[in-house]
């Protein structure tokens, strides 16, 4: 009977959530996926039902909504949105990317945003959790295109960014050379030198490893979970979904480590290569994505390997899946196929690329399956990594850098299976890096009073 009451409350929080974010589907699934972990530890802990953390929580600092315009390379005016959310600066400046998508809505960039309060309370550095963005699509627009929406985009932003309020980074269709018209432009505009967006290349304040920071922290992710049983990379079979830069540097690390990744995908359809890719191949792919902005398919035109139009890597038989692309890509029916194929992990390089659904058959399978917020996390890590090199003003080393990433995916995990572990054999790493990238916010709320 308490039970129910206590799930009867659950419901009527959602039913509040969904009520009140309309058209936000995404933000509602990640509010829920979040609430239903949390709540058997907030009944725990009433000082935190009391102090109204979750609902708080749930409603974000405030969301800055402007208009870009800009002039494309034909004289034609141009109209986009722009968006920058800051959800929660209860334990720093908030941070976190934007994203260049025309998928891009206000709705799926408050569902990165709140992920990423937690994903940044996980890496144990003091951060906020913040996203933008907007629904300009920067495929098939030339350099000066992109650079003349990334500067008008930044006129509007660069008045409430800063390195101590908000620091923005990349995320899908911001890469480095994004990065590098909109911090000029920044800088410009502010007539100051600093750190107030991370990715930076490495000629003006950028950190090392940050470019291969998510991809090789979602592959060290791994290796943790896999070491709970005995077990690692080499010799696995890897499925890999993208060709971006989490994909791009999951891939690269997983073939160091002796896995074989026999797929790569992207929104057009996936590669199949059975004999697993090699590092002329991937810097193919790399040279491909990052320079001449191809498609995927190429890869297979250029090595005569299998692909499939319109298809997504999860029915290949693989042992480990690392989604790297895109939310809600990887369903039910596809989490079934990866179970019954033999799958034993899944390290989710993306943010929320599983469905709700699909996360339950994980779940009942009793799979390894290691959420965004901890697996991706390492590269905000290497973000707010950049951010305090930029405060000291040096430059640590590629070795440096990547041996903190590591301590920092490792910490990543114990925090996981402290606040995890169901029973001797199974830890629930979704409930842990929820509890456990949940107390340390709660309590600097908790410490602010009602703010
Ligand atoms: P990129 O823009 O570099 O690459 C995105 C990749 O995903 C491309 O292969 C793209 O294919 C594919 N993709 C994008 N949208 C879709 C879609 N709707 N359907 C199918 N495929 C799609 O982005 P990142 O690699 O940086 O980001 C990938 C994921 O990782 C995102 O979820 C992001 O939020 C997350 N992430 C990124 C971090 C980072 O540091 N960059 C940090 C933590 C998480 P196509 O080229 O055809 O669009
Ligand atoms: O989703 C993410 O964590 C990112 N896109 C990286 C954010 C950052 O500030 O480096």
């Amino acid at each position: 009977m308490a039970m129910e009451i206590k799930q009867d409350r659950l419901d009527a929080f959602l039913a509040r959530v969904e009520h009140r974010n309309p058209g936000e589907p995404e933000f509602f699934q990640a509010v829920r996926e979040v609430s239903e972990k949390l709540w058997p530890f907030l009944q725990k802990h009433p000082e935190f039902a009391k102090a109204r953390i979750l609902e708080r929580l749930t409603e974000p600092d405030r969301v800055v909504m402007f208009r870009v315009t800009w002039v494309d390379d034909s004289g034609q005016i141009q109209v986009n949105r722009g968006y920058r959310i800051q959800f929660s600066g209860a334990i720093g400046p908030y941070k976190g990317g934007l994203r260049f998508h025309p998928s891009v809505n206000l709705g799926i960039l408050k569902f990165l945003a709140f992920e990423q309060i937690l994903k940044n309370s996980l890496t144990t550095l003091p951060m906020g959790g913040g996203k933008g963005g907007s629904d300009f699509d920067p495929k098939g627009k030339s350099d000066n295109e992109v650079m003349r929406f990334c500067q008008s985009f930044m006129s509007e932003l660069f008045r409430h960014i800063g390195k101590n309020i908000d620091v923005p980074a990349g995320d899908i269709g911001v890469g480095e050379r994004e990065i590098g018209y909109l911090f000029g432009q920044y800088r410009r505009l502010r007539n100051e030198f600093t750190g107030t967006m991370t990715g930076k290349g490495m000629a003006y304040g950028g950190s090392l490893i940050r470019p291969e920071a998510t991809g090789y922290g979602s592959v060290y992710f791994a290796c943790e979970m896999l070491r709970t049983r005995n077990e690692d990379i080499s010799g696995r079979t890897c499925l890999v979904s993208g060709s971006g830069n989490v994909a791009q540097y999951t891939a690269e690390k997983l073939i160091e480590m002796g896995g074989k990744v026999i797929t790569l995908s992207d929104s057009s359809g996936v590669v199949v290569d059975h004999a697993g890719l090699d590092t002329e191949k991937l810097a193919y792919v790399m040279d491909l994505k990052n320079n001449r902005r191809g498609r995927i398919k190429e890869l297979a035109d250029e090595f005569g390997l299998e692909y499939h139009e319109g298809k997504d890597p999860w029915s290949v038989k693989g042992d480990l899946a690392f989604p790297s692309a895109t939310q809600n890509e990887l369903d039910a029916d596809s989490a079934r196929e990866l179970v019954k194929n033999g799958c034993i992990l899944i390290s989710e390089g993306a943010n929320m690329p599983t469905t709700y659904e699909a996360t339950k058959v994980f779940e009942e399978a009793r799979l390894l399956f290691g959420p965004g917020k901890a697996a991706n996390a390492g590269g905000v890590a290497i973000s707010g990594l950049e951010m305090t090199q930029n405060s000291m003003r040096v430059s640590w080393t590629r070795s440096e850098v990547d041996t903190k990433l590591k301590g920092i995916m490792s910490t990543i995990h114990d925090t996981c299976v402290e606040y995890g572990r169901v029973s001797d054999d199974y830890v629930d790493y979704i409930l842990g890096a929820n509890v456990g990238g949940f107390v340390k916010v709660a309590n600097a709320m908790l410490a602010f009073g009602a703010v």
